[in-house]
């Protein structure tokens, strides 16, 4: 810990214990589309306003720009009969609880928890902050031309590659290879990649579309590159915009979520681009504690920025396995996600948040496994699962070839009271033990 960090958190410290004003703990939870962001933070809500002590409310989001998140609405739709779960979201969004909490002979001091649910898609794209328009060019299309993805990168590699080496500026072509490129990142994150750029292609910010969002990565030097590397900075200085506003500079805490089992099924090159993916939301992570950061603050005379002081890593949708093989599922988070570096606390779980399924014991060819068993969305009879064995490191050679089974989409369990008590998970509790430790 530096003197730094001292400051700061005896900042902290004096500002929670004075009871007047609310201390306010932003937590990130971010995890690429369908990680399970939006039912872990619904499985959170419900957890919190659910606890006796201290009593959570919550809180409206005062003046901010940054829309609500829908706590009610998610939580109508897996309290529903049939359960549902809740849509998908397009954006960040945010979602406050409040409490007072009492302490032996001090005034009761307030809390305020806000949660943001941030795409992470976006946090890929913290990485293209240290590179320029020709390096990240390289990069990412040494990627796509993996042989393996040859069906669904052709379209656009064969249009970037026909591009005359002096070819001049031209508005209709960046359109036109823009839509290429991004129908491309779609059907390879459909092929379960994770690791695309840039993110804000695959999830645009709100609001009208820039001009500047017209570009995919080209090599050479032609007029037209010139015009793609204009833009490419356009966009990393936009992504260095919304880093230093306050929505995501006052991040104390962050949650990364990631789908580990559904990686574990894509097979080997789709585990290897969540690994690349998962490293560089750590690697991000680095940049946040940058020396250079903090005395730049200084030197601006701004209070040092707050900085992120525990990551919780956690693999979701753990209730596809049964319990023996919920260890092994942390333990592979923990050889995928290291935040390099020191002065953070880091922790790795694997998680329900809405549980699916119970454990049960299946004899497969007269051996007994540990397997699950749910019922499938829309079907009415029980469905038994056992996917395959997790491995508790990063898998080698010799796992890919039985790679793991499908995971059926199961339907939540019925919600005892509308979920006012809380919804049915695995291993929350644990999360936000570690998270708010200190704060709770
Ligand atoms: N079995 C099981 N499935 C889950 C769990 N959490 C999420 N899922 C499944 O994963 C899907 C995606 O979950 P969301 O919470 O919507 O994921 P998200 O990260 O918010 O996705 P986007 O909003 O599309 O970015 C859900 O519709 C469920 O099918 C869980 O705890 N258990
Ligand atoms: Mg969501």
């Amino acid at each position: 810990m530096s003197w730094l960090d001292d400051l700061t958190s005896g900042l902290q410290r004096a500002a929670f214990s004075s009871g007047f004003f609310p201390a306010t703990v932003r937590i990130g939870v971010t995890g690429l589309s369908r990680a399970g962001k939006t039912a872990f933070l619904t499985s959170v809500a419900a957890a919190l306003l659910a606890r006796p002590s201290p009593r959570f409310t919550l809180a409206p989001l005062g003046a901010g720009e940054v829309p609500r998140f829908d706590h009610e609405r998610h939580l109508a739709a897996l309290a529903a009969d049939p359960p549902r779960w809740p849509e998908r979201t397009n954006s960040v969004s945010l979602l406050a609880l409040a409490a007072q909490i009492d302490q032996p002979l001090l005034p009761p001091r307030r809390l305020r928890l806000e949660f943001l649910d941030y795409p992470g898609e976006w946090l890929l794209d913290l990485p293209l902050l240290t590179q320029s328009y020709a390096t990240w060019s390289a990069s990412m299309l040494r990627r796509l031309e993996a042989p393996g993805i040859a069906p669904l990168t052709q379209p656009f590699l064969a249009f970037a590659s026909g591009l005359p080496a002096r070819a001049p500026a031209n508005e209709a072509v960046a359109a036109a290879g823009t839509k290429l490129y991004r129908d491309m990142l779609q059907a390879l994150r459909g092929a379960g990649l994770a690791y695309l750029q840039p993110g804000r292609h695959l999830m645009p910010a709100p609001g009208p579309e820039p001009p500047w969002l017209a570009f995919f990565p080209l090599r050479g030097e032609s007029p037209f590159a010139t015009l793609l590397s204009k833009r490419y900075d356009a966009y990393v200085e936009a992504v260095r915009r919304d880093l230093a506003s306050p929505l995501f500079a006052n991040v104390d805490r962050l949650v990364v979520l990631a789908d580990v089992l559904s990686a574990l099924h894509g097979g080997e090159a789709a585990f290897a681009d969540t690994q690349a993916a998962l490293a560089a939301a750590a690697g991000a992570l680095r940049w946040r504690f940058s020396w250079a950061e903090a005395f730049a603050a200084l030197t601006d005379l701004r209070l040092p920025p707050k900085i992120i002081s525990r990551v919780a890593f956690a693999a979701t949708k753990a209730d596809h396995v049964a319990d023996r093989q919920r260890g092994n599922l942390a333990a592979l988070m923990k050889n995928l996600a290291q935040v390099p570096g020191t002065g953070v606390k880091t922790a790795h779980f694997a998680i329900a948040s809405v549980r699916c399924t119970e454990d049960f014991v299946w004899t497969l060819e007269g051996r007994p496994v540990s397997a699950v068993r749910g019922r499938v969305l829309g079907q009415h009879v029980l469905t038994r699962s056992y996917p395959g064995e997790v491995p508790d490191q990063v898998p080698d050679a010799a796992f890919w070839v039985h790679p793991f089974l499908a995971l059926p989409e199961f339907e939540p369990m019925r919600l005892p009271d509308g979920g006012r008590l809380g919804v049915p998970n695995i291993g929350i509790d644990a999360l936000l033990a570690f998270i708010l430790e200190d704060v709770l």
